[in-house]
């Protein structure tokens, strides 16, 4: 699937980001933990540059819970602190807390020793639409008092919001677009909802969704569909789901684009459970070669 963002809308976004990064001590980089690489901006390194940098990846819930362990250790093993929350429901965010303080341990030590007064880390949430943002400065702001003024000597309208004692968070995040050459990258944020539906091939996402069902979860295809693999005629594989579905169009015949509809549902629902698309083995291999 081949999606163009406007690349004005992309640099304009990079620019804000840009702007607020003089405001803050760390970055939180929020990712899909379903996708954990392919939810990244491949810009991010260039945009926030040397700053300090956490990576969280959000949706733990929804995720395969050992591929999401590989991939901690995959960024940890990277250099990058890397936690997994549920920012729906509010797990794992202490993690975020407990991180942050020690990226920047060094940094406070040193401040401290220079007689400066410790004050509250400042970060910044960033990442592609979709991803969790909102829900976890809500869910963080709800857990305190209030929200800080203006702070001096920066930007008027800047609201700042208190996580604790320990961490201000800037309330507006920084959205970052992804941008993808290799259409499977497509798929992956198509199916799980980082691309809107208007701009979506329906039953190409839903051809695809099979597939990796097939290679990854077929029990759980069979469990759903009464199906362990996707046949070689995709049509008699639409058919066989749109009968069990009834996904009849008017004369009787199976309507592929609501049984194509049915299927992305579907895994986005989670009726067929956690699942992860980027494969942390599979993809370091195909980095690698
Ligand atoms: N299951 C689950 N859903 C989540 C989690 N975090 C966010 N969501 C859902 O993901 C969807 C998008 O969340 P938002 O917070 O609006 O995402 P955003 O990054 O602010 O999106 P934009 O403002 O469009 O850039 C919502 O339906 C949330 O309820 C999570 O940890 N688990
Ligand atoms: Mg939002």
């Amino acid at each position: 699937m081949t999606i163009q963002w406007f690349p004005g809308h992309m640099a304009k976004a990079r620019r804000q980001v840009t702007e607020k990064l003089k405001l803050v001590d760390i970055i939180f980089e929020l990712v899909d933990a379903r996708l954990p690489l392919s939810s990244r901006n491949p810009m991010i390194d260039q945009v926030i540059q040397q700053k300090p940098r956490l990576i969280i990846l959000n949706k733990m819930d929804m995720a395969d819970e050992v591929e999401t362990k590989k991939w901690i250790r995959y960024f940890e093993d990277q250099g990058t602190r890397a936690v997994a929350i549920n920012s729906l429901e509010g797990r794992g965010l202490q993690l975020v807390t407990k991180a942050s303080k020690e990226i920047l341990e060094d940094k406070w030590n040193r401040m401290i020793a220079k007689g400066i007064k410790p004050r509250a880390i400042r970060a910044m949430i960033v990442g592609i639409p979709n991803v969790g943002k909102s829900t976890l400065i809500n869910r963080l702001s709800k857990k305190s008092l209030a929200k800080t003024g203006n702070m001096p000597g920066v930007t008027k309208a800047q609201q700042w919001i208190k996580v604790g004692k320990e961490i201000e968070l800037l309330d507006t995040p920084g959205i970052l677009w992804p941008k993808f050459e290799d259409p499977e990258t497509g798929l992956k944020l198509a199916v799980t909802g980082a691309i809107k539906d208007s701009v979506i091939q329906m039953q190409e996402l839903a051809i695809y969704s099979l597939r990796f069902l097939e290679e990854r979860y077929p029990e759980r295809m069979m469990e759903r569909y009464g199906i362990d693999h996707v046949d070689e005629e995709i049509v008699n594989t639409f058919d066989h789901i749109g009968k069990k579905r009834g996904c009849f169009d008017q004369h009787g015949d199976i309507d592929y684009e609501t049984t194509a509809e049915i299927v992305v549902r579907d895994i986005r629902n989670q009726y067929l459970g956690k699942v992860t698309f980027d494969y942390r083995d599979e993809m370091i291999e195909k980095e690698e070669a």
